[in-house]
This record gives structure tokens, sequence and C-alpha cells, in this order.
């Protein structure tokens, strides 16, 4: 990629690039749909990332080049940016340079490349790890020396939330900014703490893309957070994360089926993340396997985000590893992949399983990623 991206940067500016970031995508083990709701999350960055080729120019201009989108073109001014594009990898660069004026960083005129191999529409964040490689080289080329990995983190959810019209939390974002080699990333969503969990190397973390595509500027997702937002309001509550329960049992009063549902399932998977990164530093693999099991269950019944294929694909992995690992739907939900946490010894027979008996709705073996927990963004050159 480094080579592909440098050569499309060569020839479409005639220079090479002066320097070159990288910014992973992500798969979450458990902690889904809390980190709007001020939870705990337990994701790892993966080793598919973005990269982003640069140099300086001489005048304000932007210029950006989308290796994966046909070497498509854009050309802005980072002063006066105008984010609503009609191709929607444009805005996701725009609304990053739109963040940083809105926090009143002005950005130099640029030569920019892009390339990525995060795959797309799968819930692994491409767009989160678009959004942060964007962020971390902004930064550093306009020497904003005093911004965080953590600020590159917000500067690109806020280009979603603000430009690109997803309403997503901080997760992805988050971890692709500030993952560590080799470990999870426990996240404190409210105070933006983040500790590393490591993954023993006994521990294999296998991605299987049900072949269903999804995409999160997706109503079913933001009618989630309304969801929340409202059971928390009844609860008298700042967010779900503020309950247990014990009380969402003692205080439900007139709150609705539907409403409760959804907050159990915040409340219950807050708990069960706090357990799961014990479980994994511990590498208590049976009570991960437990844990992800009543995660996937949660997404399915009280959340209602998973898909009757995704639902089987779960079921039979579940089935096959018993107490020597754990797969649940990963990310937003509505389609996307399952993630799997194997005793090595037996991702072998996982990955055959799943080749023989798995076929996406259109009828192809699915795609799987066996995956490293990589670190977070940085320059690479
Ligand atoms: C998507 C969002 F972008 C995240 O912020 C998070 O809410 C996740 O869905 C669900 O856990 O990836």
């Amino acid at each position: 990629m480094v080579e592909r991206v440098t050569q499309a940067f060569l020839q479409a500016y005639g220079k090479q690039p002066t320097r070159l970031f990288a910014a992973p995508g992500r798969v979450n083990l458990i902690g889904e749909h809390t980190d709007y709701n001020d939870g705990f999350v337990l994701p790892c960055a993966i080793d598919y990332e973005t990269i982003v080729a640069i140099s300086s120019r001489d005048d304000e201009r932007m210029l950006v080049l989308a290796c994966d989108a046909g070497n498509a073109e854009d050309s802005f001014d980072p002063g006066t940016v105008f984010v609503a594009q009609p191709e929607e990898w444009k805005n996701h660069v725009r609304g990053v340079a739109a963040s940083f004026r809105e926090r009143g960083h002005e950005l130099a005129g640029a030569n920019v490349a892009i390339a990525g191999n995060v795959p797309r529409g799968a819930g692994l964040s491409s767009s989160a790890s678009l959004g942060v490689a964007l962020a971390t080289a902004f930064a550093e080329m306009n020497t904003l020396a005093h911004l965080t990995p953590t600020d590159f983190a917000l500067i690109a959810q806020q280009s979603e939330n603000d430009f690109v019209g997803c309403a997503c939390g901080i997760m992805d974002q988050l971890v692709s900014a500030r993952a560590m080699a080799g470990s999870a990333l426990l996240i404190d969503c409210r105070s933006l703490d983040a500790r590393p969990v490591a993954i023993s190397s006994d521990v294999a973390v296998l991605i299987v893309h049900s072949g269903i595509e999804r995409g999160l500027v997706d109503s079913a997702y933001n009618e989630r957070r309304f969801q929340c937002q409202n059971a928390a309001k009844h609860y008298g509550v700042a967010a779900l994360r503020d309950l247990d329960m014990e009380q969402m049992e003692a205080y439900r009063g007139n709150l609705d089926a539907l409403s409760y549902r959804r907050a159990r399932h915040v409340v219950a998977e807050n708990a069960r993340t706090l357990d799961a990164a014990e479980a994994l530093s511990s590498g208590n693999i049976d009570r991960l396997s437990t844990l992800m099991a009543a995660s996937h269950a949660s997404m399915r019944d009280d959340f209602e985000i998973t898909t009757p294929e995704i639902d089987g694909l779960v079921a039979m992995m579940g089935d096959h590893l018993g107490a020597s690992g754990g797969a649940r739907m990963t990310g937003g939900g509505f389609g996307g992949c399952v993630v799997a946490l194997v005793a090595r010894d037996k991702l072998d027979g996982l990955k055959m399983l799943v080749h023989e008996r798995y076929r996406t709705p259109d009828g192809n073996r699915p795609r799987m990623f066996q995956c490293t927990a990589s670190s977070g963004s940085s320059r690479i050159a």
C-alpha cells in the first residue's frame, strides 16, 4: 500500500510525498452501542489501515487523490471548505478539514493521496481510520503539537457527526488513534480514559464477514441512540451508564417494554464489558465465550440489531467452539462481521467449519480476516 500510494502521489503531483501517516481500522470485541451511552467498550485495532501521503503546497489549496476511488480527485480551500459533496469520500476529507477550522486551527494547503485496505461496509471502521489518519497528518503538517491522539479522535468524530451526517460515538476513532499493539483497549467513553488489555498469544482474533453490507448513516442506528436517550431521561440519569440492573428494575415505573429492552441491553453490556476485560487479561477463554454469547443474545433480543443470517453464523461458531472461544456480531449491526476470540489451537478447525458451512446471501464463501491487535495512528515515513 505504501508503494501504491507513493506512486499515485508521484504521478499526480510530480514529486514524492514528504510524509506518510497511517491509522488502523478496528474490531470491537465487546461493548456494543455503549459508547454513546457514556459506557465501556473493548475494541482492538486491526492490521488493516488507511495511509495518507502528504506534502505542503505554496498556496492555500488542498488537493486530494483517492487511490481506492479510481484515483478520483478533489480540490478545496481548507479555510472555506464546503462539505456536502455528492461523493461520500470527499465529505470524509473535507469534514476533517472543517473540524480543524471549527476548532480555530487554520490548515495550510497540501497535496494529499489516500489509500486503504480496511474492508468497507463491513463494520470495521474504514471511515474512522480515514478520519484519524487525516487528523494525524493535518496536525503534524501544521505543527499543532499540542493536539493529542485523543484530539485526533475527537476531530475525526466531529467530522462524522457534523459533516458526514453519522451520529457515531467515540469508540472507533479513539481506538484508531490510541490503540497499543498486542492489546485491546478498555475505553471509558465518559472520561475517555483508555487502558490496554493484553491479548495473550494463545488467543487468536478471527473476523468473518457475513457478506451483508452495512452503512452507518443509517436511520436504525440513530433510532437506537434516540431510544437510549429517552430511557435515560425516564430514569432521570445523564446517560444509561449511570444505571445498574437493580436500579433499572426498581425504577422501571411505566417505561414501555421496547425502551426497557433497549436500556437493558446497554446496562448489561456495560457490566459484561468490564467483566470481559478481566477475563481477557487473565486469559479466561471460557468466561469470555460466555460473555460474548450473552452479548450477542442481547443484541439479538433486546437491541434488535442482528440479522437471522448472522445469528445463524454466530450460533454455528459458538456451538463448535464451546468453552474454547467466543463469537458475536461486532460493530453497529444490521450486517457486517462476526468476531471470534479463539484458543489458537482451535483456530484452523473454526476457519474450516466456517469455510465449509457458511454462505453469504449471494451464495459465496465468506471472507475471513485473522487479525493482529495493532497500534494506533502514527507517522510511518
Ligand atoms: C458504530 C459507531 F460508529 C460506534 O460509535 C459504535 O456506536 C458502534 O457502532 C456500536 O457499538 O461503529
